[in-house]
Order: structure tokens, then sequence, then C-alpha cells
């Protein structure tokens, strides 16, 4: 399998979701201004939707979003428990968090990245996230991950996106048990090879 990433972006979480896996996994940088790879590879030609992450699978499929990408790779070593198994009520609660962790939280941090965003429509957005990371602290108090005591790939999601806060100067200190996750998660040594692979983090001596 073959990675299209951006450094730090959500791409990111299935990055962590392979190394978590296990899984043979080669990454390919795109440049999202130009729309070229780092081998000079036209990314808008092999997806046209034109944002990371994209996939191509070992028979040359090409597949995309994150939501969807993070499930397909964790299905491919159900031994590593980053998914539970299709069809069971557990997988339907993973999928919950998902569909939130796409259309609330990291869509929220979208108009935070447009430099066109006006400063009045950037307050509102962060006015969103912190009811979003109000409501993630309580579920972590009482559980170290999304789904309870098993990492999934929620969290590999979650930790993708919320780290942005750090690259936005958003505070995050007001909500103790997000803030201890993302350090339990950035502290997994899978995590900080995906880190380290794209060039965020340096490598341990
Ligand atoms: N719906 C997509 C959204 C992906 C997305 O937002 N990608 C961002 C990086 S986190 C991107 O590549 N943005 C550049 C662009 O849209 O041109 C998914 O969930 O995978």
């Amino acid at each position: 399998m073959k990675l299209y990433y951006a450094p730090g972006a959500c791409s990111l979480a299935v990055h962590i979701t392979a190394y978590e896996a296990g899984l043979p996994l080669t990454i390919e940088k795109v440049d999202l201004a130009t729309r070229k790879t780092e081998t000079g590879a036209d990314f808008a030609a092999l997806n046209p939707k034109g944002y990371v992450p994209a996939l191509k699978l070992d028979d040359g499929a090409v597949m995309t979003e994150v939501a969807a990408l993070v499930q397909l790779v964790a299905d491919k070593n159900p031994s590593a428990k980053l998914a539970p198994a299709n069809g069971t009520m557990e997988r339907y609660r993973l999928q919950e968090w998902l569909a939130f962790i796409s259309s609330e939280v990291h869509k929220g941090f979208s108009p935070l990245w447009n430099p066109a965003t006006p400063e009045e429509s950037k307050q509102a957005a962060k006015d969103r996230l912190a009811i979003r990371f109000a409501y993630l602290d309580k579920i972590l108090a009482a559980q170290p991950f999304l789904t309870g005591s098993q990492f999934t790939v929620a969290d590999a999601y979650l930790f993708t996106v919320v780290n942005w806060a750090g690259y936005l100067n958003i505070d995050i200190s007001g909500y103790p048990n997000l803030k201890a996750f993302l350090d339990r998660v950035s502290a997994r040594p899978k995590v900080r090879e995906a880190l380290v692979a794209e060039g965020l983090l340096q490598a341990a001596a």
C-alpha cells in the first residue's frame, strides 16, 4: 500500500493506523499547493478530489476519505484490535466516533487553516470547537480512549486533528483529559514512528 500524505495533515491518521497494525506501507508526500507529489507525479490525476489522504492499494485501486481508510487498514490486521469486528454494536460505536471526528472536529478546524477566513468566522469556529472539546474532555475523564480501554482508529484520527490546536495556537489547557489523551497517544512508539516519518519529530538518538 502507498499512502499519499501531507505532513501532519489528516492523512497522519491513516499513517498511524498502518504502523499500529504492523502493515507494510510506503509513503509519498504531496504538495497541496501544486498538487504534485515528491516524485513529480500529478496528484490531481491520481485523486481528482485533490486532497490527502489517498491510499493506493496493492491492486492499484485508489481509496480516499479518512474514516473509510482507517477502517480498511485496520481490517487488514484484526489481531491489532484497531477496530472491532464488522457488524457488531462496537463497530457501529466506532463509526459513530469516526463520523463525529470527521464532521464536528476535523471539519471544525477547516476555517482556521484558511487565511481568507474573516476573524469573526474564525472566532465562531473556535467557539464551536470548544463545545466539542468540552464533550471529548468529559468522555476522556472516564476512560483512556474514545471507545474505552482499547486504542482504536478513532483515537488515531482524534489525535491527528486535535493535535492541530498546537499549530494554530488554540489553548487546550482547559481540557486536561483531552490534553492527557494527546500526550498518551503521542507517546505510543508507532505514533512517534509516523511523526518521525513525516518529518514532524526527530528520531531518538
Ligand atoms: N473528506 C476528506 C477531507 C480530507 C481533507 O480535509 N484533507 C486536507 C488535509 S487534512 C487537504 O488535503 N486539504 C487540501 C485541499 O482540500 O485542497 C477526508 O475525510 O479524508
